[in-house]
């Protein structure tokens, strides 16, 4: 079969995706791996799964109609009412019909001579002009490298793989391995249901409570009634997200006192704006350290035994440049009395066995295993398909030392190939759907640019590319972010090349420098 796009991915990206390309006319179609839309929110039905930028800003500006007809319940929406929300997106538009389900993209090989991309799926063979990879930062998922995890006898479950009939939990022994945002936002829910809980803890993250609560119908009016206002000032923030953006006072201009009281103000707000609160929390090591020794006492404070305190306080990198957790009652949870932490850096995993965990202090025996162990980030949708672009070129052999790309969003090599969210885009450092909208409304600019000056194809020229590699790494080195062995840098997955890979200049830095790049007829592609 043919069509001029096919979009990869059912997700946040996907559908919008779908819907723009199909607006310019283009007959598009979209392949998606699961049953329904919703991408992340597919797949990870955890119990406490929620997004952690307030839902308001956490959802699609595009359409007044829909912004007005949707109404949030909760200030940080579930996973049911998230996948909800993207399912009425997907009956409102009607997407669907252009959605082909349960289907797998495996290879894409560019054509030069017809400039044509061949798609292959489980299913079928696609021959179309334009190839968008709406595939997902935090899409694959990683399991730990653990002996004997498949000789495990009791249930094994997976945050971004939950079941939908979930074994019950009552009074069984679980385990859990994994303590970042999905471990730190299932953990409570798991010690609430279980008879006992262990949680087996390699790195202790930092957790800021995220103050969940019902919406507020007068705030929440309020919101609506200026909304086109606040979207406009989303998309030129630094985060993609208001109303509280990064104040621009270092921490330490301030007395220690008036910075205890302004940290205190954030904690009690909670949830992600904790780390706006000065304006070099990421770039000075000293301000950091007084974040986070503001959060290490909190953690002390909540936490009545003093050696698990401890052990849950994070000290091998400065705040934020892991991502930063929003929990419900995480650390509170450890005051249970069914509730036990294993640090496995101090008593390491040896194997998992048909009866549980085995680490060097003996055996911690398990009805059941949950892993909330991340995700090979950014590229590894990406790479696990076959991606050929000019003369055959792999996409797995242009990105053998890290990713390179031009914006994010195109590569050199790969004509009429457009990523959304890619690395060296803003993408997991932002709001991801205000990013997302902001990559699919270029992407269709630069088709409808393509369409009306006749050509055929564009691609990404080298030294673009280089330039920009070099300009989004720059950013990084002027940032702490780099003291952290994160996901951000490949480093939970072994063997992966180390490359800082998110732009972290701010959403708004980086719509100009784009909207700029557009308004000089494309600067940095070859159009052919
Ligand atoms: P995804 O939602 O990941 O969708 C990609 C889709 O592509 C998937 O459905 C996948 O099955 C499909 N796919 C991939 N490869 C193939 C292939 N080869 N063939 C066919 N289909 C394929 N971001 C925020 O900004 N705020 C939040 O609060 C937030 N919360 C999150 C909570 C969780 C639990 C997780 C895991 C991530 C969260 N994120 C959050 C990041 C989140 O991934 C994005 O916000 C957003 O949902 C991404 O949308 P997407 O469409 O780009 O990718
Ligand atoms: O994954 P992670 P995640 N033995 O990579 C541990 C978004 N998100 O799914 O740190 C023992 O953060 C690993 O330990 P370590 C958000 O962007 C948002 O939780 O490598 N432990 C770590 O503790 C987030 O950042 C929300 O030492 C092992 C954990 O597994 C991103 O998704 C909710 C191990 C993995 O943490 C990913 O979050 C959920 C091993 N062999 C997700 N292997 C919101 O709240 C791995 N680990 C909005």
């Amino acid at each position: 079969m043919s069509a001029d796009a096919v979009i990869v991915g059912a997700g946040f990206a996907g559908l919008y995706a779908l819907y723009k390309l199909r607006g310019l006319g283009l007959e598009t179609v979209a392949i998606e791996r699961g049953e329904g839309v919703g991408g992340t929110w597919y797949w990870n039905r955890y119990p406490g799964a929620r997004c952690d930028i307030e839902s308001a800003y956490y959802s699609y500006s595009f359409s007044d109609e829909l912004q007005d007809e949707w109404d949030w319940t909760e200030k940080y929406a579930t996973q049911p009412e998230i996948l909800a929300y993207l399912q009425h997106v997907a009956d409102r538009f009607d997407l669907v019909r252009d959605i082909r389900f349960a289907e797998e993209v495996l290879s894409a090989e560019y054509d030069e001579a017809s400039a044509r991309w061949r798609v292959t799926t489980t299913k079928a063979r696609i021959d179309c002009r334009f190839v968008v990879f709406a595939t997902g930062c935090l899409s694959v998922p990683k399991s730990p490298e653990i002996p004997g995890l498949a000789d495990f006898a009791g249930d094994l479950l997976r945050t971004h793989e939950w079941p939908t009939h979930v074994p019950d939990l009552a009074g069984r022994r679980v385990g859990l391995i994994g303590t970042g945002s999905s471990g730190i936002q299932v953990a409570p829910l798991l010690a609430e249901q279980a008879g006992h809980l262990t949680v087996f803890q390699r790195t202790a993250n930092f957790s800021v409570p995220a103050h969940n609560a019902p919406l507020d119908p007068v705030e929440w009016a309020r919101t609506k009634g200026n909304y086109r206002a606040l979207r406009e000032r989303s998309r030129w923030s630094a985060s993609g997200s208001v109303p509280l953006d990064i104040e621009p006072v270092p921490a330490l201009s301030v007395s220690e006192q008036e910075r205890t009281s302004r940290y205190e103000e954030r904690w009690r707000i909670g949830g992600m704006k904790f780390l706006q609160v000065f304006g070099d929390i990421y770039t000075d090591r000293a301000a950091n350290d007084t974040a986070a020794d503001f959060v290490r006492a909190k953690i002390a404070d909540i936490v009545e035994d003093p050696r698990v305190a401890r052990m849950l306080m994070p000290t091998d990198h400065p705040i934020g440049t892991k991502r930063i957790c929003t929990d419900t009652d995480y650390y509170r949870m450890f005051n249970r009395p069914d509730v036990a932490l294993v640090d496995v850096r101090d008593d390491p995993i040896v194997r998992i066995d048909v009866n549980g965990v085995v680490t060097d202090s003996g055996p911690h025996p398990l009805d059941v295993l949950v892993l909330a162990t991340g995700f090979d980030a950014m590229t590894g949708a990406l790479l696990k398909i076959d991606i050929r672009g000019r003369d055959g070129t792999r996409l797995r052999d242009h990105w053998s030392e890290g990713p390179v790309s031009y914006l994010g969003i195109a590569i050199s090599g790969f004509p009429n190939l457009f990523m959304i969210t890619g690395p060296g885009s803003p993408s997991v450092i932002s709001n991801m759907v205000t990013s997302i909208e902001q990559h699919v409304d270029w992407i269709a600019e630069h088709i409808r640019f393509l369409d009306t000056h006749a050509v055929a194809a564009s691609e990404a020229l080298p030294d673009a590319e280089l330039e920009w590699v070099a300009h989004v790494r720059d950013q990084a080195e002027a940032t702490l972010y780099g003291e952290a062995a994160s996901w951000y840098v490949g480093a939970n997955v072994p063997g992966k090349p180390r490359v800082f890979m998110p732009y972290v200049g701010g959403v708004g830095t980086y719509r100009a420098r784009c909207d700029e790049i557009a308004a000089e007829g494309y600067r940095g592609f070859a159009l052919r």
